[in-house]
């Protein structure tokens, strides 16, 4: 195999783009895919500081590696779940690529918002774990940014990410889903800050060769809840159609943003509204959020179920 660029040695095989690259020529096709990214749904300017949400995985960390190195002024925001070791070695993680490129990184305990981590959300409220998880992670990132000044936030969804929200949007029919997914979500009231995912064009294996290349020191263990999760079951099938097909997964987000979605917009706004409680943006008159704050402290504290 030999590079597309320079005919060296390849160390990749693109096969969904038909392209071998050697290193050096690799982390520039990267590079260029989120510079794509960006330029294509104007997702930032070079004046604005972008708050990039980091998780310690590969893909987070590579997303904030690749901005530094491209000059834009970025901050990091770790949101500390409180998932036994795995958030602690994940948050360790994070310090030390921030400490190492002099950047700053915010840190949030879920516990110190909720009332209480992660496993014990779970456990109080029975819900789905990552269902909490989630809505906290929203929530946070976006509080963060308010509180901290930043206009928008970035975070490290790949391609096979956004193919395997997409497969279950579409496997569940959740029309009111599919309008929400897109590589950039614009401020729709000043308390909502722009939501972005520069890496939507790269597939997983991509931002492991990409970090990997890089020297990046992630956390190489998944979160111990993403085991069973549905989302993997989708990632699975996805990869299936991959090996069979390359440029599947590709040909399924990209066919979706470019030809599907716009038919799935809603024609009127959502009515927002800021949270009795937190002052948050909702749609109802108390947010997601504060209920599920509200039903943890009381379960955690004996009162009523
Ligand atoms: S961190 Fe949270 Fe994920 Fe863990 S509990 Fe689920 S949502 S799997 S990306
Ligand atoms: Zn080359
Ligand atoms: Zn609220």
């Amino acid at each position: 195999m030999k590079c597309r660029k320079c005919g060296g040695s390849a160390a990749l095989e693109l096969r969904r783009h038909n392209a071998a690259f050697c290193p050096p020529h690799f982390i520039e096709f990267f590079r260029k895919q989120v510079a794509d990214a960006v330029h294509r749904y104007r997702m930032f300017s070079r004046e604005e500081i972008i708050m990039v949400a980091v998780s310690g995985g590969k893909d987070s960390l590579a997303l904030w590696d690749v901005l530094i190195e491209d000059g834009y002024r970025t901050a990091g925001l770790y949101l500390d779940l409180g998932i036994f070791d795995y958030s602690k070695e994940s948050r360790a993680k994070c310090e030390a690529f921030a400490a190492a490129r002099g950047q700053t990184l915010h840190v949030e305990r879920v516990a110190d918002a909720v009332g209480a981590p992660i496993p014990v959300v779970q456990q109080a409220t029975r819900r789905p774990t990552c269902s909490a998880c989630g809505l906290s992670k929203r929530y946070l990132m976006n509080r963060a940014a308010l509180e901290h000044g930043y206009t928008v936030v970035a975070t490290g969804h790949n391609l096979d990410d956004e193919a395997a929200t997409l497969f279950g949007s579409v496997m569940h029919w959740q029309t009111d889903a599919l309008p929400r997914q897109s590589p950039a979500l614009p401020s729709t009231h000043p308390k909502l800050v722009r939501r972005v995912k520069p890496l939507y064009r790269l597939s997983e294996l991509e931002t492991a060769a990409y970090a990997f290349l890089r020297g990046i020191d992630y956390i190489v263990e998944e979160c111990p809840f993403a085991q069973g999760a549905t989302s993997i079951a989708h990632k699975e099938v996805l990869n299936r159609l991959e090996e069979a097909s390359p440029g599947s997964k590709h040909n399924f987000l990209f066919g979706f943003l470019d030809r599907a979605r716009p038919a799935f917009e809603r024609a009127e706004d959502v009515a927002l509204q800021e949270c009795a409680s937190c002052g948050q943006v909702t749609t109802g008159a108390v947010c997601a959020f504060c209920k599920l704050a509200d039903l943890v402290k009381r379960r955690t504290s004996g009162e009523t179920p």
